[in-house]
């Protein structure tokens, strides 16, 4: 495994210098944060990235994410334009020594909390869902009290209804129809500049809002990576992501999609699941409801080789900043799968 980390670039309160202090630090994950989703990154901004990250002693070979336009999800006209853009960056990226892409396939809305600062026994505060929440809020509403968090903020509130609309009117399938689409245009070139792409699962994996989501689990999985059967048409398997439903084995998932050469990307986040929804909790294993161990050693067992990193983390000794991306727990998370993939391999030997 190669273990990473995800940097917001210059804005991020957590600096680089402090990230390549954590022991087996190799990669920093990162994107061009100031371009709209669907345009094309300026190679100046790319190549910025990667002399600071390697500056900082670090490489630079994950982008997370390059954002997909809503026009390709939604198979508008607008589409080819889009696509072509996202082609671009990725040979652009590609060019400046980036190995693999992270991205997803949600309707309008990425992951999806209704609390940020949750407090937990001792003190620390977590991101949360609770359903019941998430049902009191219609997001066309402009006197909805709660704005979730990963919701973009470029839209105005009419914009959102439009599109929003748009999407309660489309079915999965035709979801799937322009995933394919997109699929077949953008892998062969991502596969000529060997770069891996790897969808993230949308999170939760269930669907919010009557919006249409179809990266959720193993089913939907196998037929993904189907729809253009190419090793570089791969996965990030987000731990969190998937088993924050019970119905997800993300043991099992770990193990067959890592023999198939099919994970090139690892999020890796423990979380307690509730009748209501869950938490996110800290990475060791008896914190939350996965089994932390049992995944890293599916993924060890068959051949995993990509890179890995510690997703959110919980806010503690007083940190304030990111939710989700403070630089202590988030350490420490790197620090415990760095012990478990340690342990696994002399285990072996
Ligand atoms: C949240 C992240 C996601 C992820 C995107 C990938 O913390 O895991 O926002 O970056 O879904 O495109």
């Amino acid at each position: 495994m190669k273990l990473s980390f995800r940097w917001y670039g210059e804005e991020d309160k957590v600096t680089l210098e402090q990230i390549r202090q954590i022991p087996g630090m190799h990669s920093i994950v990162t994107a061009v944060y100031d371009v709209p989703a669907g345009e094309v990154w300026p190679e100046a901004s790319i190549g910025r990235l990667k002399r600071q990250v390697e500056g900082a002693g670090m490489h630079f070979e994950v982008i997370e994410s390059i954002p997909v336009h809503e026009d390709i999800k939604l198979g508008k006209p607008g589409r080819e334009r889009y696509i072509e853009n996202y082609c671009e960056n990725i040979r652009r990226v590609a060019a400046a020594g980036v190995r693999c892409v992270c991205y997803n396939f949600m309707p309008v809305f990425d992951w999806t909390r209704t609390q940020l600062d949750h407090r937990l026994e001792d003190g620390s505060t977590c991101l949360a869902y609770y359903q019941r929440q998430v049902e009191a809020v219609n997001p066309l509403e402009s006197d909805s009290d709660l704005t979730l968090p990963g919701w973009d903020a470029s839209y105005s509130r009419e914009e959102l209804k439009q599109v929003v609309a748009e999407y309660q009117a489309m079915t999965e399938e035709e979801l799937w129809g322009n995933l394919q689409y997109f699929l077949e245009r953008m892998i062969p070139v991502a596969a000529g500049c060997g770069v891996n792409m790897a969808i993230h699962e949308d999170d939760p994996c269930w669907s919010i809002f009557g919006l249409p989501r179809i990266i959720t689990c193993e089913k939907n999985l196998d037929r993904f990576l189907k729809l253009v059967d190419d090793p570089h048409n791969g996965i990030t398997l987000c731990t969190g992501s998937l088993g924050c439903s019970g119905h997800n084995d993300v043991v099992h998932m770990a193990a067959k999609y890592a023999a198939q050469g099919r994970i090139h990307f690892v999020h890796m986040r423990n979380v307690k699941v509730l009748e209501d929804g869950f938490e996110e909790r800290a990475h060791l294993s008896s914190c939350g409801t996965l089994d932390m161990y049992a995944i890293m050693k599916a993924l060890y067992d068959n051949g995993f080789c990509g890179y890995i990193r510690p997703d959110h983390g919980r806010m503690i000794w007083g940190e304030t900043g990111r939710p989700g991306y403070g630089l202590y727990d988030r350490a420490l998370g790197a620090t415990y799968l760095n012990g478990l993939w340690e342990a696994i391999e002399k285990g072996i030997k």
